[in-house]
């Protein structure tokens, strides 16, 4: 048996699917989940000594690939020093200036532990501060699994085809509000019928939680002007796209400026650090200057921040969001042609560091174009890559993510992989 298989029975009996994260099982993919034991640059190790080109790169985080020596040499200076205080430090300062200046929408920011913390606190902030309760949300967008965003929810929560999880309360439920992606109509719609019951919006500027879809020309600047007019706080939630898809993030990219912004991942660089953050005036509503309380026990802690700054200012080089962008597009579209020269209809879509691969002839606009995909030739493919050592993302409702430590051997190994997996799953 494979130690990857034994690791994965024992698991089983006391953690709830042997896993801490369901996405992590290989429920969509099925199979069995690899345990790593390392990881260096690109590649990553199972508990069987295999190795992967890893596509997944802990779902974002590690924008320079595992074990970045700068990323650990800064985290090992500041752990030498303590691990925690509970109370402010410097670090805590450096990494809100480099937020605010990375991204001009965040005039104050809060850091805190998760992308589920900071999604949470955002909406709470946002009804704080408006004194409404509702908000919308948009199908297949997935921000963290804080009741009032697990319903249609994307990720995990699709994958397993429970949009909406239980044990959240009707009562909560129903204050939340859903619309397809990328359909203006429906939007003004919503607006139209409780524009001005609406606390927030939230939404991933570009859609990463059911596999990877772009905003429709427009729609972005359309939903900004809609919550202006409707006094409705705009939330983008970038904890995936956040400094990945580009140094401001998409707000950069679409030069769409939300009410506030909520970060993660990267800004992390493989430890827990996320952030909420954005105007001035709604961030004064946070305690301790305001009544909305929020806080945390491990926020801003410095050992994480270490990494995440390291990570972010490795991402300050001339030119590094450009390269890796011409990265992503060429093996991304390098598997998709040699998908189709093999009689599989498929597509690839990339912005920077992250992308999305369709077993489909043409790119989806939305939810119910996404499941129009060739899940089962997608779980074919994925099994059949595994074998050939490259790790994609274990969904095919999830983005992939490339790093700086990718090379250009590691991409050409990619797609030669990707040739024999496509003769592999012709069979
Ligand atoms: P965390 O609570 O997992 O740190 O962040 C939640 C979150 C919030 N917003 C967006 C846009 C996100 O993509 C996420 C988390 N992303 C998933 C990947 N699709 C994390 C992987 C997992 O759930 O294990």
């Amino acid at each position: 048996m494979s130690r990857n298989q034994e690791l994965f029975d024992r698991s089983q009996h006391l953690i709830p699917g042997g896993v801490n994260s369901p996405v992590r099982a290989f429920g969509a993919v099925g199979g069995t989940p690899r345990f790593f034991q390392r990881g260096e640059g690109p590649k990553v190790f199972d508990a069987d000594g295999k190795g992967y080109i890893d596509y997944v790169c802990s779902w974002g985080p590690l924008l320079h690939g595992h074990a970045h020596p700068e990323v650990l040499a800064a985290v090992h200076g500041t752990m030498k020093n303590g691990l925690s205080f509970g109370a402010p430090t410097g670090l805590e300062l450096e990494m809100a200036e480099l937020l605010c200046s990375l991204m001009p929408s965040i005039e104050q920011v809060r850091l805190v532990s998760s992308g589920t913390e900071a999604t949470m606190s955002a909406i709470r902030l946002a009804r704080g501060f408006t004194g409404r309760s509702r908000i919308l949300k948009f199908d297949g967008c997935y921000h963290g699994h804080g009741d009032a965003l697990l319903v249609k929810a994307g990720s995990g929560a699709l994958t397993f085809g429970q949009p909406s999880s239980g044990g959240v309360p009707a009562e909560v439920a129903a204050l939340t509000s859903v619309v397809p992606y990328n359909d203006l109509d429906a939007l003004k719609e919503a607006f139209a019928s409780y524009g001005n019951e609406l606390a927030a919006v939230i939404v991933e500027p570009i859609a990463g939680n059911m596999n990877f879809v772009l905003p429709l020309p427009g729609y972005l600047q359309a939903l900004r002007t809609l919550c202006s007019e409707h006094s409705v706080v705009l939330i983008f939630d970038e904890v995936m796209t956040g400094f990945r898809v580009a140094l401001g993030g998409v707000q950069s990219l679409y030069g769409v400026k939300p009410d506030l912004t909520t970060l993660g991942k990267v800004i992390g660089g493989g430890l827990p650090v996320a952030a909420f953050g954005g105007r001035r005036d709604i961030m004064a509503c946070l305690a301790p200057l305001g009544p909305v309380y929020q806080a945390g026990t491990l926020s801003g802690n410095p050992v994480a921040l270490s990494a995440g700054l390291a990570t972010l200012r490795l991402a300050m080089a001339e030119g590094f969001h450009e390269a890796l962008g011409d990265k992503t597009r060429e093996v991304t579209e390098g598997i998709a042609a040699r998908g189709n020269a093999a009689g599989f209809p498929m597509c690839a879509v990339s912005v920077g560091g992250m992308f999305g691969l369709y077993f489909r002839a043409s790119l989806p606009n939305n939810l119910v174009e996404v499941m129009e995909s060739d899940r089962d030739t997608f779980n074919r493919f994925f099994h059949a890559m595994l074998n050939e050592g490259i790790y994609l993302a274990p969904s095919a409702f999830e983005a992939g993510f490339v790093s700086a430590a990718h090379s250009s051997s590691d991409i050409l190994n990619t797609l030669d992989a990707a040739e024999r997996a496509f003769k592999a799953i012709q069979q």
